[in-house]
């Protein structure tokens, strides 16, 4: 059975859904127009003003922020309230250059936890359930964000945080809990741990995971989902937009439903700037319709993925995101050629590894180089050289037919490469060191 949230919204027709739209846009455009001087002279270099904007129609014509726009005006320089009227801050973690932070009101904190109950509920959540959350709590947005949608469900909410891996496994044992949210990478660490100390997935009482903040791939679901006994389902967002919950999967487990009455997506091709068709694969821009604190217009997350409005088996309206290719900052130019981590990734699961897996990327005398370093499973693993070579020679033929170049492969032994708690870290680039 079909668990909504707020139904009257999440199956909404398409006309009451793009007339709420219009209505937020509208107002909200106003709101920034006032108060946020930083956007305003923007508007003001494109020469428009809030009237050319009158509905969802006109957006294209409003300007884009980005990640510089965010750092350039750091700390306050895109609050849309007064500081007295915001009351909690999130921050990125901030890898390279300024941390971004956004803020929220009590009226933000409150929509966005209604998002992530949306995904609870999407993913089979009722006020019965025991809902572990094992994301970061902190600066990080998704401890927070999830702890926040499991009370509004009405689980048990166990803000287990993550880290202390044998903790999490026994607070899953002793209290039963039947949700786990965690990044798919802690997932599969958890799964490993699980399966070391000889559970079975009948063995764990665990029925689904909502698993995000990073890529993952299909393939890594089903591993997942195979060791866990569970149904996993995929979650989206970023900080700057509130975080988990912008949008989610459903039952059809097959994409995820944007939350539209507070989000207007696009895609746009990150070159010429333009919107794409419906379809078509480019970078995910979206415009924040009812925050206060922090109103993004046409934020440019540097994600790309392609949306779809095809009938959802769920019953939900909102419009679906595919998976994440991963970032365009994430995409590697290596000899002239993309690559994206999550194209190695899917290589790598295909022929029976687990996700532990780095790559690394380095030019030597002017060319580039692409190590992928796996493990190997523990089943697989062996000190015959001739095994070894076969296995390598596999998968340098399937990386040079997914990527169309080739790569270096090199086995590890189980265990070698370090396990994550939040967000993993793959690719080693050092060329940029
Ligand atoms: O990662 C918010 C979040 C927390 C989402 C928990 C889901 C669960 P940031 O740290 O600001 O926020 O990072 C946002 O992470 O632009 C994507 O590149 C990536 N990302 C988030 N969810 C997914 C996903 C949180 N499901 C950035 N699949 C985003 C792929 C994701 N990438």
């Amino acid at each position: 059975m079909e668990h909504y949230f707020q139904k009257e919204i999440e199956c909404a027709s398409q006309e009451e859904i793009r007339s709420i739209q219009n209505e937020k846009l509208v107002k909200q455009v106003k709101h920034v127009w006032e108060n946020v001087p930083y956007y305003r002279k923007k508007m003001e270099e494109k020469g428009i003003t809030p009237d050319d904007i009158k509905s969802v129609d006109d957006l294209h014509k409003l300007p884009f922020l980005s990640k510089k726009d965010l750092r350039d005006a750091y700390p306050y320089g895109l609050l849309g309230k007064p500081l007295k009227e915001c009351v909690r801050m999130h921050s990125t973690s901030g890898t390279t250059g300024k941390r971004v932070v956004a803020f929220y009101t009590q009226h933000d904190i409150d929509l966005w936890e209604d998002c992530c109950a949306r995904a609870i509920m999407a993913a089979g959540g009722t006020d019965e359930d025991v809902c572990q959350i094992a994301y970061g709590y902190g600066l990080f947005t998704g401890g927070a964000g999830l702890n926040g949608g499991s009370h509004k469900v009405g689980c048990l909410t166990v803000p287990a945080s993550s880290g202390n891996t044998d903790r999490q496994i026994m607070f899953i044992n002793d209290l039963s809990a039947t949700i786990l949210c965690c990044t798919p990478s802690y997932a599969a660490y958890l799964s490993e741990r699980f399966k070391e100390l000889g559970y079975g997935p009948d063995d764990i009482t665990l029925k689904a995971g909502i698993f995000g903040a990073e890529a993952w791939s299909e393939e890594m679901r089903q591993d997942i989902q195979n060791t866990l006994g569970i149904k996993a389902y995929d979650i989206y967002g970023l900080t700057e937009l509130s975080g988990p919950g912008v949008a989610f999967e459903c039952s059809a487990q097959d994409g995820m439903h944007i939350n539209e009455d507070h989000f207007i997506a696009e895609i746009i091709d990150p070159e010429t700037e333009e919107v794409l068709p419906e379809g078509e694969q480019g970078e995910l821009v979206f415009t924040a319709i009812d925050k206060e604190a922090f109103p993004m217009i046409r934020y440019r997350t540097r994600d790309i993925c392609k949306l779809t409005r095809e009938k959802c088996s769920c019953g939900r309206t909102h419009v679906k995101m595919a998976k994440p290719m991963g970032r365009s900052d994430d995409m590697l130019i290596i000899r002239g050629v993309n690559v994206f981590p999550s194209q190695i990734e899917t290589v790598l699961l295909n022929n029976g590894y687990a996700a532990n897996y780095q790559i690394v990327v380095d030019r030597k005398n002017n060319t580039d180089t692409l190590d992928v370093q796996v493990e190997m499973t523990p089943e697989m693993f062996t000190d015959n050289v001739g095994e070894i070579e076969e296995r390598q020679k596999k998968l340098v033929d399937d990386l040079k037919s997914m990527l169309g170049i080739k790569a270096k492969v090199s086995l590890m032994t189980p265990k070698s490469i370090a396990r994550s708690e939040g967000k993993a870290v793959r690719v080693i680039d050092k060329r940029k060191i």
